[in-house]
């Protein structure tokens, strides 16, 4: 009996590391500004088939509406009260899709926008998503409610009040980002509403929070709200679970702040990951593939068991936050994919899959001056995700989570889940190919003339489909397929000019 208790014990204390996927689901969907109706139909008709683990969504607390830009999408980043009324839907909505995605084993990960409020250039009045009243000037948001004593204006230093050097730690936690009114996370009265926000979130249902702008809070003021929330639900988790916590901390290296100063309070997202690697996959800078063989700690990054890594995110495809040019979006399909399918079938790290809509990306002087533009939308109201025949989605929707390289790898992981990295090849330049012992093996060609060589895969023998160029259906591979030997080396060819220059097979996709 001692030995449960321990065991549970250790289970609870890690359990903020830990997503809460059902068994067999190892990765996360960003369904960036979907609304909850599309969200819990997406869980039942394509997210639970398939394999993922769960959703993050947009901030569902009501925020400010913004008219000039046209209802941007960061928006959803300023604040009015933590009613869950946005324009993805209203809490009746946000309890049916949490409790639809649980049922069938989606999990539901908030993004909490708990640092600030909205910008302090906002003017007064109830444009906001649920008609709150608010007062940027006076700092009230009478329904939460917060007042001026609730804010940082006193403790920031700098004259602007405003963030103004990034390597003083008090001004990057204490003073506003980008004019945003900056809450006083080291009083109780603000804690506690924020754990009764995100509490409220627990008991409907959610598995755990991205904590956006973690870097401007300070990790002890962010435990003694993470104290306060409750265990998980038990209607769809084990008695004692933990919410599962991803922080938003942009660390490239080079400042005061470190990704490590938030290390007790959860997983932290790894922003070097995707940033390297658009680098490697676009072959700047001297990059190659073949030195990929040490991915992960071996580069610096965060240890494994810390990090949430993605190749892009909603802040980096469109030019904000972190990563710069390197980073590689759905607008870069070709290289996308391949870098996608490298991080599901690489064991570093939770992995996080994009999702986007389309906007009109108009390039002046190398910024997309329409990096601004919301999601698809008729007068305001966020646009149906329409599914079409081949599987693909309407209205402006990108759905990468459904193009076929993408989803087949987060099937690759789920079925390569803790099988550990074996047999690397590289040509020393950017053909390289490796294992997850005896369950997956991948190869790229990312050089400029064809790959064609013999490698010992690890696998059973038997003819595998490339989960790539096809699927396998019935006992029949629509696309490529490959013969495994009894020694387990394997042919492989892939032409430099294949629409997909890779090829990916696991024991679930064996005839
Ligand atoms: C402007 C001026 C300010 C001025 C202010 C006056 O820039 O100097 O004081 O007006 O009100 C929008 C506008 C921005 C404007 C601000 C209003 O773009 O020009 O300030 O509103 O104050 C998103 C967008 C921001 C947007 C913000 C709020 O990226 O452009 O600002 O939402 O609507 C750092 C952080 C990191 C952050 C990243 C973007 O360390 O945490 O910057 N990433 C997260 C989210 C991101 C979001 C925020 C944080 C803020 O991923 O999407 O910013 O919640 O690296
Ligand atoms: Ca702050």
């Amino acid at each position: 009996m001692r030995l449960l208790l321990l065991l549970s014990v250790l289970g609870g204390c890690w359990a903020q590391y830990d997503p809460h996927t059902q068994y067999g689901r190892t990765s996360i969907v960003h369904l960036f500004e979907w609304r909850w109706d599309d969200i819990a139909l997406e869980c039942e008709r394509y997210l639970a088939p398939n394999g993922y683990g769960g959703v993050q969504i947009s901030p569902p607390n009501e925020n400010v509406v913004i008219s000039n830009p046209s209802r941007p999408w960061w928006e959803r980043y300023q604040p009015i009260s933590y009613k869950i009324c946005t324009r993805s839907g209203n809490e009746d909505q946000f309890r049916d899709m949490v409790k639809r995605c649980n049922n069938v084993g989606v999990r539901i990960y908030v993004d909490a926008v708990v640092n600030h409020m909205c910008g302090n250039g906002v003017s007064a009045g109830t444009s906001s998503t649920c008609g709150s009243y608010f007062n940027p000037g006076s700092r009230e948001f009478s329904a939460v409610p917060y007042s001026a004593w609730d804010f940082n204006d006193g403790k920031c230093k700098t004259s602007s009040g405003e963030i103004e050097s990034y390597n003083d730690i008090y001004q990057v936690r204490d003073c506003r980002l980008v004019g945003l009114l900056d809450l006083a996370l080291e009083k109780d009265y603000v804690r506690t509403k924020i754990a009764e926000y995100l509490n409220h979130l627990i008991d409907i249902g959610v598995a755990g929070f991205r904590i956006d702008a973690s870097k401007h809070m300070w990790p002890g003021d962010m435990k003694a709200f993470l104290d306060k929330l409750n265990n998980l639900n038990t209607n769809w988790f084990p008695e004692g679970a933990r919410p599962f916590i991803y922080q938003e901390v942009i660390d490239l290296g080079g400042e005061s702040i470190q990704s490590s100063d938030y290390f007790g309070n959860g997983r932290v997202t790894e922003f070097k990951y995707g940033a390297k690697l658009g680098t490697v996959i676009r072959k700047w800078n001297g990059e190659k593939m073949a030195y990929l063989k040490n991915w992960g700690e071996g580069w610096a990054f965060m240890p494994s068991n810390r990090a949430l890594v993605f190749v892009d995110n909603h802040d980096n495809q469109r030019g904000h936050g972190a990563g710069g040019a390197s980073i590689l979006t759905f607008w870069d399909a070709r290289l996308y994919k391949m870098a996608v399918g490298f991080m599901l079938a690489h064991p570093y790290g939770v992995t996080r899959v994009m999702s986007s809509f389309r906007w009109p990306r108009y390039f002046e002087n190398g910024k997309d001056v329409n990096d601004w533009v919301g999601p698809p939308n008729d007068n305001g109201a966020i646009k149906r995700v329409t599914i079409n025949e081949d599987t693909t989605c309407g209205n402006d929707w990108v759905c990468e989570h459904r193009w076929r390289q993408i989803r087949n790898m987060v099937i690759f992981r789920n079925v390569v889940d803790g099988q550990s990295f074996t047999n690397w090849w590289d040509n020393g330049s950017n053909q390289v190919a490796f294992g997850r012992g005896n369950k997956g093996f991948i190869i790229f060609n990312n050089d400029d003339w064809a790959l064609s060589v013999t490698l010992q895969t690890g696998l059973p023998a038997g003819t595998y489909c490339d989960v790539i160029s096809g699927d396998k259906i019935d006992n029949h591979c629509t696309g490529n397929q490959i013969y495994v030997s009894s020694d387990g080396r394997a042919s492989f060819s892939i032409s430099n000019t294949a629409e997909d220059p890779f090829i990916a097979i696991h024991v679930d996709a064996k005839l």
